[in-house]
């Protein structure tokens, strides 16, 4: 049987090996030689069988008292440990310097569409018109029926889309906000919205299944085709920064009446025919019109007081012919070389 010195010597012992422990691991083998089964413990229990009756529970109080020592002493010794680890690992880590992440990673640069498009809304803004934004996800009444498109109407055929599972549909057209946007502020209005479009399109130089445009409608009392006009020449002379040859042909769209073809001289070839213009020398950029009584009908504007034009700008093919590239599958093909080398200037 222990004497009280002895309890105090086992302690003494812990406290010793207790010093020596660096690391965890080391302090769980300690932990095992006083706890584990045939650790200091459990010789501690069977001398407490073994003892006289009259000193068990002396015997057994010390054993407790001791155990609570150790027990106290190991996990404040456990606390100690982990908390080095992570400051060892703190202090290993390496700085965080800025300035040479700067230098050694240079920023990236603006995507020649998100130029084109900031362009085109300065121009705008410039001109009164607010900058809107509007959902990729519409519905069907969004993107065809509020533009008098019914269901089975043959000009749905013009803009096949994908529908989601819910009935949904992506849009396919910058045409599809022009409800919401007409209620949202009623009239006189001027706005323009950019966004990303898509179609089940079969690709060449000059199709994409996903591209941008930029939709404007202005509404307002006595507009006119000339108003559409005088817009449409504005923007596109200071978009390129010098006069381009456009052409105005009638075109059919069931949202707009009368409806126009605005289409440019081909940046890429100067008009001789190529690729990038499907050999015609000309780009459809901007198809444009007079915005239907019924589409305005739909958006609650009252028809004997107001009319409007609108337009869908290509903002796609706009930055094809801008800066010049000749494949419209360069946009999105994610090749940093080629998307870093442009600017606004
Ligand atoms: C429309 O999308 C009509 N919503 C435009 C409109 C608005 C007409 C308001 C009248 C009034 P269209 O499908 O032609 O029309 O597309 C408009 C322009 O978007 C085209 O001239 C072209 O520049 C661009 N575009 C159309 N399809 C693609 C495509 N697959 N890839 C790249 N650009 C495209």
């Amino acid at each position: 049987m222990q004497t009280t010195d002895g309890y105090e010597t086992i302690y003494k012992e812990f406290i010793r090996e207790t010093n020596l422990c660096a690391d965890l691991d080391t302090l769980e083998a300690l932990r095992l030689k006083y706890f584990g089964k045939k650790g200091v413990f459990n010789d501690l229990a069977e001398e407490l069988k073994n003892a006289e009756p009259e000193n068990k529970r002396d015997i057994g109080q010390k054993i407790n008292t001791l155990k609570a020592q150790i027990t106290s002493l190991f996990a404040s010794k456990q606390t100690e440990i982990s908390e080095n680890v992570y400051k060892t690992r703190i202090d290993n880590c390496p700085v965080f310097d800025e300035e040479l992440l700067i230098n050694k990673n240079p920023l990236g640069s603006y995507h020649p569409i998100t130029l084109v498009q900031r362009t085109c809304e300065e121009i705008f803004r410039g001109m009164g018109f607010t900058i809107e934004d509007y959902s990729e996800i519409t519905d069907d009444f969004n993107c065809f029926e509020a533009l008098n498109i019914p269901p089975f109407h043959p000009a749905r055929d013009m803009q096949d889309t994908y529908y989601l599972s819910n009935g949904q549909v992506l849009k396919t057209h910058t045409s599809a906000a022009q409800n919401t946007i007409m209620k949202k502020y009623g009239a006189p209005l001027r706005a323009v919205f950019p966004g990303r479009c898509f179609r089940n399109e079969a690709i060449d130089a000059c199709h994409e299944n996903t591209f941008f445009q930029m939709e404007g409608i202005m509404i307002d009392k006595d507009i006119s085709v000339s108003n559409l006009i005088y817009f449409m020449k504005t923007m596109l002379s200071e978009v390129f920064g010098h006069e381009v040859k456009v052409r105005l042909r009638p075109g059919f769209f069931p949202f707009v009446e009368p409806g126009f073809e605005l289409d440019i001289n081909c940046q890429i070839c100067g008009g001789k025919g190529c690729p990038s213009c499907k050999n015609s020398g000309w780009l459809e950029l901007c198809p444009c019109g007079m915005i239907h009584p019924k589409v305005l009908e739909y958006g609650g504007i009252d028809i004997e007081e107001y009319s409007g034009f609108a337009f869908g700008l290509g903002l796609t093919r706009l930055a094809m012919m801008k800066y010049g590239v000749k494949d419209i599958r360069t946009f999105n093909g994610g090749n940093i070389k080629a998307l870093s080398q442009f600017t606004n200037k």
